[in-house]
């Protein structure tokens, strides 16, 4: 099973193309023999395969919010709908046992705020899960989210990179130190660390497919004017993140969607290879 995040779906990705994202990342898990299981907290249960008429009103976004791993109790007990961040999802597909996760990009470090630290970095540290990701958000201060990944004790594995990328573009100039060639490998890197009663999570990188991927410094100026401009409006915790994810995207005209959506599936798939070769079967 590939366990998946439900907060890119209700509130990192636009409508419609949330619903594409949707298709996209549990197709290509399907098509590699794997199960998707999207998590959430749904009315008030925490969930592992999110669907039907429940996962419709994460994608028309009715009355659901943004759940990080310490907000879960709240939303059971006041029975919300909640779309689980990066840290949500590790803590759920954890409880349910899954070992395998994959999303877009990681919370980090925020630029300029650097008291302003995704609780995904911490959450990465202490729940063991394989998580795959085309790095962290261009949006963030990316050296600073590396250095806080190696304090933590979370291993980085690039998939076929020495470098850590940088979401929408293949490089973020930050540079990883184990390179994987095959899925089979990490899996193997996995059984390692969990043979040695390693507790955290093992990040795998992988950069955005080339097709899609943006050049450095139109991703560069677009995240400039997007952190002028929620300085501006005095954006502050949960909501900083999906609004300078929605001021990249108007600032790319939309270029910044297409390598997201692409990720996304690409991670979905590369997770997927690493739960088959986590099962010892050949799909
Ligand atoms: N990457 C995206 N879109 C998103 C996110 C990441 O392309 O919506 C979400 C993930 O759920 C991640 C969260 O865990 O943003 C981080 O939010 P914060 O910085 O508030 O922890
Ligand atoms: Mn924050």
């Amino acid at each position: 099973m590939v366990a998946l995040e439900s907060s890119v779906l209700a509130q990192g990705l636009p409508v419609p193309e949330n619903r594409e994202a949707d298709a996209r990342m549990r197709g290509a898990i399907a098509a590699r023999g794997a199960v998707p299981a999207i998590t959430a907290v749904v009315r008030g249960v925490p969930t592992v395969g999110l669907e039907g008429d429940d996962l419709e009103r994460f994608l028309r976004r009715e009355g659901v919010s943004k759940v990080s791993a310490r907000d879960i109790p709240w939303a059971m007990v006041t029975r919300r709908d909640g779309a689980t961040t990066v840290a949500a999802s590790l803590a759920l597909s954890a409880a349910a046992g899954l070992e395998v996760f994959a999303t877009g990009g990681i919370g980090g470090v925020h630029r300029g705020a650097p008291y302003d630290e995704s609780a995904d970095l911490v959450e990465l540290s202490r729940t063991p899960v394989v998580t795959v990701c085309a790095g962290a958000k261009s949006i963030l201060d990316l050296p600073a989210t590396v250095e806080r990944l190696e304090t933590l004790g979370v291993p980085v594995i690039g998939y076929r990179t020495g470098h850590f990328p940088g979401f929408f573009t293949a490089r973020s100039g930050v540079e990883v130190g184990a390179v994987a060639e095959s899925a089979s490998q990490i899996a193997e890197a996995w059984r390692a660390h969990r043979a040695l009663g390693r507790g955290s999570a093992l990040l795998v990188v992988q950069a955005p497919p080339a097709a899609d991927a943006l050049d450095a410094a139109v991703v560069a100026g677009a995240v400039d004017g997007a952190l002028a401009a929620a300085a501006a409006a005095g954006v502050r915790g949960a909501a900083v993140t999906p609004f300078l994810l929605a001021a990249v995207e108007r600032a790319t005209g939309g270029r910044s969607l297409r390598a997201n959506l692409a990720l996304l599936e690409a991670n979905a798939a590369l997770a997927a290879d690493i739960a088959v070769a986590l099962a010892g079967v050949t799909a």
